[in-house]
């Protein structure tokens, strides 16, 4: 019998994300299964089994009517919840040690470049300016992780053993050991208050979207080492209000940001954040997706469904992550 046809369909990326080549490499893990590169390819949407997406087109999807399982080729699945005609079939989401590693060194890197004043230092070179300034313990700061999910959990635990206190948020409560965990609205204003550095990793949802404003900046820790308390945002651009970002760095109420998401992406070349001296930024590359590590855990699946097994990190829809 031949097996449903997997369509690739993978739509505004960097050069991650070059279709092609995630073709190339789903053919060499797809065994005897047909792999096609949509739109360009021409198939019979009946054909259609499973689909493996990147920013699909709103619309793209409900062309398939014998559609089984969607695959998201990353950990976020907001763009495909703005889809309103999405078919009722299971949404998978990435979630593997791959992506889950790269994030944690964007966090620590990021943590640690805040902790050790690199921004300050780096100016300092460039001044040709020798002026030291005393530089505290990493268990003198406080780092808060909103989203104690797949990435924000392994990122918290490699903090706590760099030597940082750490703090997690997320909906339902946890207990991971060493860190000390808050859950909901209600436990939201404490866990901002003891935090120096804060670290986004949440889902963008109809509950998270502008989540990162003035009114929860002006709520960190006020006492901090490091002066004013520090963003880093790796979640998504629609967590955050940017004016607010913008206006919080200038009248002091943050310190600095390393943003990697936008509400606007690819950033607009007018954009303040460009050159801002407080902000660092990078252009969504915070954790790659690699085209070997997530092909081969897509075809897993789909040989585990085929043969009665239950598929892993299906998004729940009514949560929206
Ligand atoms: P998970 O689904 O594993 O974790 C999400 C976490 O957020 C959970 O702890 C969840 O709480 C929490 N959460 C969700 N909604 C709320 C809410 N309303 N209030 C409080 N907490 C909430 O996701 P991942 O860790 O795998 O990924 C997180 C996000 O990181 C992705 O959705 C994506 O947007 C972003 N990402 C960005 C990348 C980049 O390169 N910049 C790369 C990969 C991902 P609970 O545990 O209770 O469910
Ligand atoms: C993801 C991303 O969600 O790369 O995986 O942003």
């Amino acid at each position: 019998m031949t097996k449903g046809a997997l369509a690739l369909l993978i739509h505004g990326g960097t050069d991650n994300w070059s279709p092609e080549r995630w073709k190339a490499r789903f053919e060499q893990v797809c065994g005897d299964r047909r792999v096609v590169l949509l739109p360009a390819a021409g198939c019979d949407p009946s054909e259609v089994h499973y689909a493996a997406v990147w920013k699909p087109v709103p619309g793209e999807l409900a062309a398939f009517p014998n559609l089984k399982v969607i695959f998201n080729l990353g950990a976020g699945v907001d763009a495909l919840m703005a889809d309103k005609s999405l078919p009722e079939v299971p949404l998978v989401r990435v979630a593997v040690d791959d992506l889950t590693r790269r994030m944690m060194e964007y966090v620590v890197l990021h943590v640690l470049m805040h902790h050790r004043q690199e921004l300050y230092l780096r100016d300092s070179q460039r001044a040709r300016r020798w002026a030291p300034k005393y530089q505290w313990p990493a268990s003198a700061i406080s780092v808060g992780i909103m989203g104690l999910g797949t990435l924000g959990t392994h990122a918290a635990r490699i903090l706590k053993q760099i030597g940082f206190g750490v703090t997690g948020w997320s909906r339902s409560r946890k207990e991971i050991e060493g860190i000390a965990c808050f859950a909901g609205g209600a436990q939201l204003e404490a866990f901002l208050r003891r935090t120096d550095i804060l670290v986004c990793l949440l889902p963008l949802t109809a509950d998270t979207r502008g989540i990162l404003n003035h009114g929860l900046f002006a709520k960190l820790n006020r006492t901090s080492p490091l002066g004013a308390p520090v963003l880093i945002n790796a979640g998504r651009g629609g967590l955050q209000n940017e004016a607010d970002i913008l206006a919080c760095l200038d009248d002091g109420t943050l310190g600095a940001a390393s943003l990697d998401v936008f509400t606007q992406e690819p950033l607009p070349a007018d954009s303040r954040f460009w050159n801002h001296p407080k902000v660092v930024l990078t252009p969504h590359n915070a954790a790659d997706t690699d085209a070997d590590a997530i092909s081969r855990y897509v075809a897993d699946q789909i040989a585990r469904f085929e043969t009665g097994g239950k598929l892993e990190n299906v998004v729940d829809r009514r949560r929206g992550y």
